[in-house]
């Protein structure tokens, strides 16, 4: 019974170096989560980094039938501070609009849904990546600085078309939008 009652059977003396490891080991694994936790402190606070989070759901089912992602409001509007929120539906296959036209060197948010598979997208030379998962709004903040013409392909398998899903997005000067605010319906590259 005395030896399972335990530590005070250990022997006490003889084994001062494993104790020693032990407590290395504890004290450094613990320093680690410490210093792990602090970096995400550090990032999430000082940075405003955040882990990518879809939390913004929605019905892929009724896109069409109306509401934020209903076919007139897709594509880009200006907002009076000169910034942009582009709206995009991706679907088997293809991203609608097909070209988006975005104003150089002003912020630029892309709201994304899917209407059916889960897709992908990314703009060839920049670091916008993401997903596109049906039910979820797809959120991504970027500015553009230089002009031209860069390829937009979904790169999530999304079934046999998958290879020919690609947009366009073309980045022009910020004053090729109209500035009146009664002008501020959605345009794509086709406006
Ligand atoms: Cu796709």
């Amino acid at each position: 019974m005395a030896e399972i009652n335990g530590t005070a059977k250990l022997p006490s003396s003889g084994n001062k170096q494993g104790e020693v490891g032990e407590r290395l080991w504890a004290g450094s694994m613990t320093a680690i989560i410490v210093l792990l936790l602090a970096v995400v402190v550090y990032t999430s606070a000082h940075w405003g980094f955040h882990p990518p989070s879809q939390v913004e759901t929605i019905d892929s089912t009724s896109l069409h039938k109306g509401g934020e992602f209903s076919e007139p409001n897709l594509g880009t509007v200006i907002a009076p501070d000169g910034s942009a929120l582009v709206r995009v539906v991706a679907l088997q296959y293809a991203f609608v609009p097909s070209c988006l036209v975005v104003p150089a060197g002003k912020p630029v948010t892309i709201r994304l849904v899917s209407a059916d598979a889960v897709h992908g997208f990314l703009v060839q030379g920049t670091n916008v990546n993401a997903m596109v998962v049906p039910g979820y709004v797809t959120t991504v903040h970027t500015t553009f600085n230089e002009l031209g013409e860069r390829l937009m392909p979904c790169h999530e398998f999304c079934g046999v078309g998958h290879h020919a899903m690609w947009a366009r997005v073309r980045v022009v000067e910020p004053s090729s939008f109209p500035t009146d605010a009664d002008k501020q319906k959605a345009v794509n590259c086709a406006s």
